[in-house]
């Protein structure tokens, strides 16, 4: 027999946020994960993110698609909205919630086999048309739940846990979503909560289409020499280009570096991106200097991490719309069927 429940009593002496919640009121069922997967990790940093950021729970929407990163919005803010959807149709579902409703805030989860291979038309449409959302994969290069099949991100010449060699070139969900006009996008690892949790952070605080690929090593079937989405891979070819530091707009802002290593980065919200440049010359506000920058080292074998590009006065799709700002749900009849003049007007517009 299995136990999934969690005990519902908290310790008083817990700290809370500034919305009265403690880190354990974000958490969701246990995991039926392997131990050792990335994807827990990924999951712990959600759950430090939006306890940081003071969001409470029932303003968050999570939605993914099917594999075993789908299966982690279980696992994490147990009361918020859910919706598991099809395997790849995270995104027009959350699309059509976003439309219905703007004021939640969208968390969209899903695989690597979810989002490039089934999944890919929607992942892309998601992105150029501005779907205000944190969109984030869960990239391990296999099918981790039907058994560990190579994905679509698997990259060429890495081997399977059987010693095959994958002779496919790999998508670069990263490289797509700057091609594809993404305004906040983004790579980490869930080894690597100090950098994640930041990256979470700004995520879900910015205006438009956000994309964070995360790199989730599969203990069961991808975490073997000859993999590069293993944890001994992904730490010994890490390239960060940035230390990021998330402010929000209440706090304080204290100067304590020095000038010429910090960019801050302000966005429509007025939360605040501190970045610490590692890299000279990097500059996460230039789409194009990113995607060159990203080719440029994965060339070599290396794996980029940090927040990539970043548009902080980005709009999205309702702007692009200009939609009501109610949700949809708030309305009236006579709002939502203004009645036959109306429609008379707009066909007349049209023609
Ligand atoms: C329409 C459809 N086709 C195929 C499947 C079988 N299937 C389930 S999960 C999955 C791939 C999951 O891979 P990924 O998104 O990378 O998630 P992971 O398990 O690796 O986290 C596939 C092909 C399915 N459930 N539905
Ligand atoms: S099969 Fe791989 S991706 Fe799935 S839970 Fe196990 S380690 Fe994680
Ligand atoms: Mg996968």
């Amino acid at each position: 027999m299995t136990y999934l429940a969690k005990p519902r009593l908290h310790h008083p002496t817990l700290a809370t946020n500034k919305v009265g919640y403690t880190r354990r009121d974000y958490e969701g069922k246990i995991s039926t994960l392997c131990a050792g997967c990335g994807h827990d990790s990924i999951s712990a940093s959600i759950i430090e993110a939006c306890w940081e950021l003071d969001i409470e729970p029932h303003r968050v929407a999570k939605l993914s698609g099917i594999g075993c990163s789908s299966k982690t919005p279980d696992y994490f803010l147990g009361a918020s909205h859910g919706f598991n959807t099809v395997h790849g149709r995270m995104p027009s579902v959350l699309t059509g919630a976003n439309l219905a409703n703007r004021d939640l805030l969208y968390l969209g989860v899903s695989g690597d086999g979810d989002s490039a291979s089934i999944g890919l038309g929607q992942f892309a449409h998601a992105m150029r048309r501005g779907v205000r959302m944190a969109y984030i994969v869960e990239n391990n290069g296999v099918y981790g739940l039907t058994k560990g099949q190579f994905s679509a991100t698997a990259d060429q010449g890495s081997k399977s846990k059987k010693g095959v060699v994958n002779t496919d070139s790999a998508i670069d969900l990263v490289g797509m979503a700057l091609q594809l006009g993404a305004t906040y996008v983004g790579r980490g690892f869930s080894g690597n909560k100090a950098q994640l949790v930041p990256l979470i952070k700004g995520a879900i605080s910015h205006g438009g289409a956000a994309f964070i690929d995360v790199i989730s090593p599969c203990v069961a079937f991808n975490n073997h020499p000859g993999s590069t989405k293993s944890y001994d891979y992904v730490r010994e070819h890490n390239e960060a280009v940035s230390r990021i530091d998330f402010i929000s707009g209440r706090e304080e802002i204290t100067a304590d570096i020095a000038p010429g290593e910090v960019m801050d980065v302000r966005q429509h919200d007025g939360t605040l991106l501190r970045l610490r440049s590692l890299h000279a010359n990097y500059d996460p506000s230039d789409r194009y200097a990113a995607m060159a920058y990203m080719q440029k080292h994965q060339a070599l074998g290396e794996i980029v991490t940090g927040l990539l590009y970043v548009d902080p006065l980005a709009t999205d799709l309702h702007t692009a719309l200009n939609t009501v700002e109610q949700a949809l749900n708030g309305l009236d009849v006579a709002e939502l069927c203004p009645g036959a003049a109306s429609l008379e007007k707009l066909n007349n517009s049209l023609r």
